[in-house]
């Protein structure tokens, strides 16, 4: 998978903030500290631009 320029958006609380887009979208979901925000910035290839727990549980 080819990911270029990837940015965070918004962490919306409620639908009128979601974004305006005609992009495909992707549901990840998880208990909490499972390693969701690690999943993604190993899918883009970034260190931390989802942000992680230091610990795992
Ligand atoms: N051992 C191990 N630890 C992992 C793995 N993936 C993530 N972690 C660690 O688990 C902790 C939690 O990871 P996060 O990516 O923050 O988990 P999360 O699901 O986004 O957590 P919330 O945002 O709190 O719901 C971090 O300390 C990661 O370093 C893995 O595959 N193995
Ligand atoms: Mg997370």
């Amino acid at each position: 998978m080819q990911v270029k320029n990837p940015k965070f958006e918004i962490s919306a609380v409620s639908p009128k903030q979601y974004p305006k887009s005609n992009l495909p979208e992707i549901v990840l979901v998880g208990k909490s500290n499972v390693g969701k925000s690690s999943f993604v910035n190993t899918m883009i290839n970034r260190k931390a631009l989802a942000r992680t727990s230091s610990e795992p549980r």
